[in-house]
């Protein structure tokens, strides 16, 4: 009975370990959950997002997944504002931190800035100013569809 017991304990532990190293080995996750830097020969469409104090406008983008969206960001409002893509969970840290982070786009006033996305897997991404007391109303959502 204790050897039987010992097997089964043994043989959940191997699934569970098998289950937890498939999922962590897993390429690219990230990328296929909020895209990559695109390739600018790939850009099937450009999107033009507008940045005002404080908020984005269109603040809500579709797009279909594996899409390269080149997108235009000019900022019209009177501030410096920031451009961030990625998860819910990435903006709030981002937000919360003031951490460097090599994908965030820093916007002068009546400045325009570019950049190449393609995206991943069906979902939504995020977009967001993580500049604090802009972060509360900056935001915007990018769906993509299948
Ligand atoms: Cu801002």
């Amino acid at each position: 009975m204790y050897k039987l017991l010992l097997i089964f304990l043994f043989a959940t532990f191997a699934l569970f370990s098998c289950a937890t190293f498939a999922e962590t080995n897993q390429p690219n996750n990230e990328e296929a959950l909020i895209g990559k830097p695109g390739d600018p020969s790939e850009v099937s469409r450009t999107i033009k997002l507008t940045l005002l104090d404080n908020m984005f406008l269109p603040p809500e983008v579709i797009v279909s997944k594996g899409e390269t969206i080149k997108f235009i960001l000019n900022n019209l409002g009177n501030n410096t504002h920031q451009f961030l893509i990625g998860s819910a969970y990435d903006l709030k840290k981002a937000a919360k931190m003031r951490q460097k982070n090599k994908n965030l786009i820093r916007i002068n006033p009546a400045e325009q800035k570019e950049l190449i996305w393609q995206f991943g897997n069906a979902g939504t991404v995020h977009f967001a100013c993580p500049i604090k007391d802009h972060f509360i109303t900056m935001r915007g959502r990018i769906t993509v569809e299948k």
